[in-house]
């Protein structure tokens, strides 16, 4: 439809504007609303977009003066428009500091939800638990160790195929990051005289890897050497750790086992906690390889040459010592397949503890 007075029809339209978006903004109580108004005006298809748009079809001579008039009015939307906002966020202001304060000494409504102790943490302190009562004083060594500490003053030869037993993550000659907790009964027999009893928990390393088997992984090492300590104080204490972490009455096996600073040496194995029946009987199963038995530590008493090497004298003083995977405890304990599972952080399995 081509008008044939553009000019005088984008005055009128001016002119209801002028009046209505007034209203509109005036009658905004929130800024969306007041939002909303200002779009119909000034948005793409405001009503005075529209009109401006219109702008191209006038005369050189009369654009000029309905254009003044049209920025005229723009300014007068946006200034109008700034206005009312400062207005509606005052008030919303206000009625922020009038309203009755909260009150933040009242309880939550919702129990925020509460970290706990990795399973592995647990599992250790449990086991340190179980030593504290009988009597041993807790002690700690360094993950990063001289070869001396971890291999040669336990008895193992300078490349004995011993050392293959654990195979190791060398720092540089003469230095290792620990294969197992024993470096702790060298500091701690160099430190201190008998009589001893000690424990201690760490990680230790090897290259080694498989769904019980991890590159680092912890173990907790325990000797006790006084004088005239046999191998039925060995029993009895380990005894006592098994039924302790695994109930009353566990069925606890002692077979002989090599390490090269124990003699005799014995891995200790406990009834298979998977397989159990209710009337005690264990038939065997994939977890236990149909023996009944799982091994959950090595042990024996301590080797001359240990005390030998730390200054200890041998014809004076005997021990046992022993060492523990806290993995595997915590496996056997918690039901876990994987030993990687425990160092993967995941929240769906740590949430079950
Ligand atoms: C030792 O490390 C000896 N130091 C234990 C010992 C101490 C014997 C004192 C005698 C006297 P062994 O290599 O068997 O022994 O390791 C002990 C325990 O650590 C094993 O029973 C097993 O539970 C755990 N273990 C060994 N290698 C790994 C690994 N790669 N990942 C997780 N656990 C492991």
């Amino acid at each position: 439809m081509v008008s044939d007075n553009p000019a005088a029809e984008i005055e009128d339209g001016l002119a209801q504007l002028g009046d209505s978006f007034r209203q509109a903004f005036a009658a905004a109580a929130t800024e969306q609303v007041l939002r909303d108004a200002h779009a119909r005006v000034l948005g793409k298809k405001g009503d005075l977009t529209l009109l401006l748009r219109r702008m191209g079809a006038l005369p050189a001579d009369q654009r000029k003066v309905v254009g003044e008039k049209v920025n005229q009015l723009k300014s007068e939307v946006e200034a109008a428009f700034a206005e009312r906002l400062a207005a509606i966020e005052r008030a919303a202001r206000e009625a922020d500091l009038n309203a009755v304060p909260y009150d933040l000494s009242l309880p939550g409504r919702t129990l925020a939800p509460r970290g706990h102790l990795h399973p592995l943490t647990v599992v250790r302190n449990d086991i340190l638990d179980a030593f504290r009562d009988l009597g041993f004083v807790v002690a700690h060594g360094p993950e990063v160790e001289l070869e001396e500490y971890n291999f040669t003053k336990l008895g193992f030869p300078p490349d004995h195929p011993a050392t293959d037993m654990q195979d190791t993550f060398w720092i540089r000659p003469g230095l290792l990051l620990r294969t197992h907790t024993s470096n702790v009964q060298i500091r701690e027999m160099l430190a201190h005289k008998p009589p001893l009893a000690v424990v201690s928990a760490g990680a230790v390393y090897r290259k080694d890897e498989d769904i019980t088997h991890s590159p680092m992984f912890h173990q907790v090492e325990g000797f006790l050497v006084d004088e005239g300590v046999t191998f039925a104080e060995l029993k009895g204490v380990l005894t006592s750790f098994a039924e302790r972490i695994y109930g009353p009455k566990t069925p606890v096996r002692f077979r002989p086992s090599y390490f090269p600073f124990v003699e005799p040496g014995a891995e200790v194995d406990i009834g298979c906690v998977f397989c159990k029946k209710a009337d005690g009987s264990r038939p065997g199963c994939r977890v236990c390889k149909f023996t009944g038995w799982i091994e959950i530590l090595g042990s024996g008493m301590i080797h001359p040459v240990v005390f030998e090497h730390t200054g200890i004298d041998p014809e004076r003083y005997t021990g046992f010592a022993f060492g523990v995977g806290v993995e595997r405890v915590a496996m056997l304990r918690y039901d876990i397949p994987d030993i990687r599972l425990l160092f993967e952080n995941d929240p769906r399995l740590l949430a079950q503890f």
